[in-house]
């Protein structure tokens, strides 16, 4: 079975470390892993330089909690970090001392850095990197988006009212501002010279089950369907697309993606995000906003809204989403494939 996930940081991260879990017991090589085939493709607009070195969020944190190494509670970064180089790099007065960059991260992104100034894509570096940490093993593929920088900037109102408008990176934004600065609107910065990276389109349309994961809906998913080909790929692929809701009873179970919602006009709860990402079905969405999914599933806090959408045609269901642990993940990935019939 191939299984393509479009996925952003922490919350795609831990969705798929479940449905890996669940397709070993499903779908089992005989030597602990799957015969499954996943294919995670990875939002790449958190990434940026710093230091001189290349971070890419999302990647790592996909590919630190596939691989083992994730700092559990923060979701992100590695486990038995030390930031002895960040703490003296502050004290040279370089770089964001807000962002703290671990001394083991540092290797990967020296690593990756190395790399791409050889001359490799980012889709290269990211395989090198994944090979370490064993996750062609465990059937999975990691893809970047786009090889090419694709950044999300942050348009700010001037804190003091004047009216004037500023531009910060997004992870300046999330990180050194929570979130609390008033965004008025998101820009990819690069798209428009981005193409999907090789594999991508045809991981969707070579897919059985495309799933959308609780990852942020604007700034992780929406920043890879706007990769040119990735919307039109999905409204053609035989495959069903199903997601999950990031927002359970009216807010995001981690992260700031209510302020993300606020900042495109859209209300955080579980079945405002379904319509926002639309219903393939749907005809009267076209081209670029045409509809993603097929199915939709909430959680039993917010059964009402499957209700809701349900009236409306929707595939829907509710079940507990909220991902405590490994066999739990596992359970509410196949309450997903479940509504497609899988
Ligand atoms: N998040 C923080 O809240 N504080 C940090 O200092 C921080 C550093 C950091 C370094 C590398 C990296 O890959 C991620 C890091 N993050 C940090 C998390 C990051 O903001 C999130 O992973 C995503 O960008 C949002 O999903």
């Amino acid at each position: 079975m191939r299984i393509t996930v479009l996925s952003g940081g922490v919350g795609g991260a831990r969705f798929t470390r479940g449905l890996l879990a669940l397709l070993r017991d499903r779908l089992p090589d005989g030597r602990g892993g799957t015969t499954a085939e996943v294919t995670v493709i990875a939002n790449t607009g958190d990434d940026m330089w710093l230091h001189g070195v290349r971070v890419c969020p999302d990647l790592d944190t996909l590919m630190y909690t596939l691989g083992g190494a994730v700092h559990e509670e923060q979701g992100w970064g590695r486990r038995e970090e030390s930031s002895r180089v960040s703490a003296d790099l502050a004290a040279y007065g370089v770089g964001w001392d807000w962002f703290t960059l671990g001394d083991l991260d540092l290797a990967t992104h020296l690593a990756r850095t190395q790399w791409l100034r050889e001359g490799r894509t980012l889709s290269e570096a990211t395989a090198l990197l994944s090979r370490r940490w064993g996750l062609a093993e465990q059937g999975v593929r990691l893809l970047p988006m786009a090889d090419e920088p694709v950044e999300t900037h942050v348009v700010v109102a001037d804190p003091e009212g004047s009216g004037a408008e500023r531009t910060i990176h997004f992870e300046e934004w999330w990180v050194r501002h929570r979130a609390a600065l008033p965004a008025l609107r998101f820009v990819q910065v690069g798209l428009e010279d981005a193409q999907a990276a090789p594999g991508v389109l045809a991981a969707i349309a070579s897919a059985d089950v495309v799933v959308v994961p609780p990852s942020n809906p604007v700034v992780s998913v929406s920043t890879i369907l706007a990769v040119p080909g990735v919307r039109a790929a999905l409204a053609t692929t035989a495959a069903p697309v199903v997601g999950v809701s990031p927002i359970v009873g009216g807010a995001p179970v981690r992260g700031m993606a209510a302020q993300c919602l606020a900042t495109i006009g859209v209300e955080a709860t579980a079945d405002a995000v379904a319509r926002f990402y639309g219903r393939r079905d749907d005809a009267a969405r076209t081209g670029p906003d045409a509809g993603v999914l097929d199915a939709w599933l909430v959680d039993t806090v917010d059964a009402d809204a499957a209700e809701k959408l349900a009236a409306d045609g929707w595939r829907a269901a509710a079940a507990p989403t909220l991902m405590t642990d490994v066999p739990t993940t596992a359970r509410i990935a196949a309450e997903a494939l479940a509504l497609v019939a899988l």
